[in-house]
């Protein structure tokens, strides 16, 4: 994955304008129990120990500048070495601050500043791990991961990779009777390496079927890339075909004709 230091652009990019996202530890990590803590962002706080690992994946919706302003953590004991990483690259690393209280001080948190460097990083998904190399037996405390990102576009929910590719689509769940008796489908699609092959085929049959309508949609995809340009990969030097349906084995009779069975292809 592209990562550029950007140094002096985030002095006058990301730091001035942009949105700091906190990436709370308890939203994160839902394999393991987090401790309430008063004082806590979101009151709750993830206890980490030593050779674990910290992981945060998240998305941005375009190009942009991001660095890591801080991360708030809480310790009672000796001091930790945390190491963390973005795409698999070290950006930096901070050290807790030996601070013994027993017991009291996991509720008094403290920021780390700044991690690494500005970077300029490009749209999809990220990973953000934090890497806890070195702890005493009591381990560390995590409250939050501040993220800055200077574009202002940029939602909490693009960042957690919940954006649709078409939220012009409105995905309910149908309401479901069968009052009539049961119809079925017989599935002649074949396998293809090819995306624009005409590969998917289903035969739909019913009984007292007199007529029907069929809505084709597609999946609602999580992404924040919109790749819509046709892949004539594996196509096997296929021409380009711009049709979108086939309406196979339908006789084209006179007016006042009824017309006969036939298959849908798309
Ligand atoms: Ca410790
Ligand atoms: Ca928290």
């Amino acid at each position: 994955m592209f990562v550029r230091l950007l140094v002096w652009a985030c002095l006058t990019v990301s730091c001035d304008t942009g949105v700091t996202f906190l990436l709370e530890a308890e939203q994160y990590v839902v394999d393991r129990m987090a401790y309430p803590r008063t004082t806590a962002s979101g009151i709750w706080a993830v206890h980490f120990y030593q050779n674990e690992v910290f992981p945060v994946e998240f998305c941005l919706q375009s190009s942009t500048v991001i660095q890591v302003s801080g991360v708030r953590y809480s310790n009672d004991g000796e001091a930790d070495y945390v190491e963390v990483k973005f795409d698999d690259e070290r950006i930096g690393t901070f050290e807790s601050h030996d601070m013994a209280s027993s017991g009291d001080n996991w509720n008094r948190f403290e920021n780390s500043g700044p991690i690494g460097h500005p970077m300029e990083v490009l749209p999809g998904k990220h990973r953000l791990e934090l890497i806890f190399v070195s702890t005493d037996r009591h381990g560390i405390e995590i409250d939050y991961v501040a993220l800055d990102v200077a574009d202002e576009l940029q939602d909490e929910r693009m960042l957690q990779c919940r954006a649709y590719c078409d939220s012009s689509i409105n995905y309910k769940p149908s309401l479901v009777f069968d009052t009539l008796p049961s119809g079925w489908l017989e599935q002649r699609s074949r396998h293809t390496e090819c995306a624009e092959e005409l590969n998917v085929k289903l035969e739909l049959y019913h009984p007292a079927l007199a007529s029907y309508q069929i809505t084709a949609r597609p999946p609602s995809y999580r992404t924040l890339l919109n790749n819509q340009e046709q892949d004539f990969h594996n196509c096997g030097g296929s021409e380009k075909d711009e049709a979108v349906w086939f309406f196979n084995d339908f006789d084209v009779l006179t007016a006042g004709d009824e017309v006969g069975d036939g298959a849908l292809e798309g």
